[in-house]
């Protein structure tokens, strides 16, 4: 029987009904098979970081235990997120979107293919990231990167807001 993995999944979304479509992703990943229901972290208004123009971000991090291999997850993350209107080939890189859905870290699977890389490249840097993956797993160490407390240490808060009043 294959086993449980823990993982984090980074929710971004700055177009459209933003608080609408966080909703959607929560009652899709709840729905996902072999899945165990999500933990999510506080959600947060915060400034894009892009060199293209565009509104601020809600951001978000979920948790949970799966036993869909790292790839099939991914499939119903990029089918979740077409669900919201996300039209993929057609943006540019840190463009405005819809809905992503990043996955940030899968047990301890370090790897670069051309489809998924884990750990996601750019979490130490991402304060946006980071910061709620800080409340929900503080003591988790990313592999290859380090522990989550110590990193979240290190990066501000600049350009983040508690979005309040939001509910799941
Ligand atoms: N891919 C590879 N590894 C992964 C992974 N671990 N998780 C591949 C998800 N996808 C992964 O993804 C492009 C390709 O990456 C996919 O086809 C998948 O096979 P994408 O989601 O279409 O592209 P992206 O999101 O534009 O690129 P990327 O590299 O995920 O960028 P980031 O780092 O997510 O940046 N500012 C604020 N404030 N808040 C944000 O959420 N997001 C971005 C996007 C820029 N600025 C932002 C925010
Ligand atoms: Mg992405």
């Amino acid at each position: 029987m294959t086993r449980w993995w823990p993982c984090y999944v980074a929710l971004g979304c700055n177009v459209g009904d933003c608080a609408q479509n966080f909703r959607f992703a929560s009652n899709a990943l709840n729905a996902l098979p072999e899945t165990q229901p999500w933990r999510r972290s506080r959600v947060f208004r915060t400034k894009p970081v892009s060199d293209i123009p565009q509104d601020d971000y809600l951001n978000a991090v979920a948790a949970t235990l799966t036993r869909l291999a790292p790839d099939r997850l991914l499939v119903q993350l990029q089918r979740i997120e077409s669900d919201t209107g996300r039209r993929r080939h057609e943006e540019s890189r840190w463009g405005p979107r819809t809905l992503d859905l990043d996955l940030l870290v899968y047990g301890t699977q370090q790897r670069a293919d051309d489809s998924l890389t884990l750990p996601h490249p750019r979490i130490a840097e991402r304060n946006f990231v980071l910061l709620p993956l800080a409340e929900l797993a503080p003591d988790l160490v990313v592999p290859g990167v380090g522990r989550v407390r110590q990193l979240a240490r290190r990066c501000s808060s600049d350009g983040m807001q508690w979005f309040k009043g939001f509910e799941w």
